[in-house]
């Protein structure tokens, strides 16, 4: 009889300890982590090379399963979407991500979602995703400026990082977010500003907060319009009108303008010093663009600060639209977005100032 009731015993801890695992899985959040390649991915021929490998190596379950810390965050589920560099990016690829993101986070077992992501173009992906992504769940983009295989390699723990903050209830409606060097970065206002330091992404507006040892630490949220608050939604979405940059600078000729101009774009991002300075001789260049129906998009090539309307330029007369604080590459991304719904000059103004 004793032996009976130690086995019902024993019965009975296995079922409570597999009811107490199998609601403790369900308890944690769902993160999906899609790969797209770049340095986070990359590798070198040895420890010491911290510049000199190659991205997009490393697929994505190599990537979790170095990363066993993050069973305690979260049940991860990785996929790998593209595996290259990201200045290679196309638009196509942005729209093919964007479309699984979307998808993704409409199931209801999905709490956030992390993009694995070249650090080069990193922040052009993520602002495309805070546009169009109709949704409150995080939303992460991530990356490294050094590959996993160098002495005090970023990516594990910028991606630790990630997967801690789309697994955050606290992070949701935050619009996309990127986690690089223990910062919580706004995915609108990030900007890649150094090309070999670990301590590269800046905004000139400060991050959003920190993530330390796995907790997030707030300090501000985002005003302009993103994600849920978006009147874009890549479901509605099927291609990117072709918007190009031309940055300008002392002595600048017409050529690139001209070149441009006749490849059937619907935009042009003027990259202007200063103010978003125009040269003289440009002007014309650009009248003309415009009177073929080309939007103008001053935008400039000083990092921070934003350029004001009618200011040098008087932007009301040549019916050309002022990129607010957005530097060229993100003033790009915004253009091809708002034409997708408007190209009256006013609309697209409206949308530079809220978005
Ligand atoms: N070539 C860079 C890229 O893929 C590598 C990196 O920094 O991620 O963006």
């Amino acid at each position: 009889m004793r032996i009976f009731k130690l086995e019902q015993w024993l019965v009975g801890l296995a079922f409570a300890l597999l009811a107490t695992v199998a609601a403790a899985q369900a308890a944690k959040p769902t993160v999906v982590v899609l790969a797209t390649g770049g340095t986070i991915a990359g590798a070198g021929a040895s420890a010491l090379n911290s510049a000199t490998y190659a991205a997009a190596k490393v697929p994505v379950d190599k990537l979790l399963v170095g990363l066993p810390e993050l069973a305690n965050v979260a049940t991860v589920k990785g996929e790998q979407v593209f595996q290259i560099a990201s200045e290679s990016f196309t638009n196509e690829q942005l729209l093919t991500l964007a479309r699984r993101v979307s998808a993704l986070v409409k199931q209801a077992d999905v709490d956030g979602i992390v993009v694995t992501h070249g650090t080069d173009t990193l922040e052009e992906t993520a602002y495309f995703l805070n546009l169009v992504i109709r949704t409150s769940k995080p939303i992460v983009v991530v990356g490294s400026m050094r590959p996993g295989t160098a002495l005090s390699a970023d990516g594990a723990l910028n991606l630790y990082d990630a997967v801690v903050v789309a697994a955050s209830k606290d992070a949701a409606g935050k619009g996309v977010l990127v986690t690089m060097n223990d910062e919580i970065q706004s995915g609108r206002d990030v900007s890649k500003n150094v090309n070999i330091k670990t301590d590269s992404f800046k905004s000139q507006w400060g991050p959003l907060g920190m993530v330390v040892e796995g907790k997030n630490y707030w300090f501000r949220a985002p005003v302009k319009r993103h994600t849920a608050g978006s009147e874009f939604n890549i479901d509605d979405i099927t291609t990117l009108a072709p918007v190009e940059v031309v940055y300008s600078y002392g002595n600048v000729p017409r050529t690139a303008f001209d070149a441009v101009g006749k490849s059937g774009i619907k935009a042009l991002v003027h990259g202007g010093p200063g103010n978003g300075s125009v040269a003289d001789r440009i002007v014309p260049v650009l009248q003309e663009l415009r009177s073929q129906g080309v939007h103008i998009i001053r935008s400039s090539r000083v990092p921070d600060g934003f350029v004001l309307r009618n200011a040098e330029q008087p932007d009301d007369k040549y019916d050309w639209v002022a990129a607010h604080d957005l530097r060229p590459q993100k003033a790009r991304i915004l253009a091809a977005v708002a034409l997708t719904k408007t190209s009256d000059t006013k609309e697209l103004q409206r949308i530079f100032w809220e978005y």
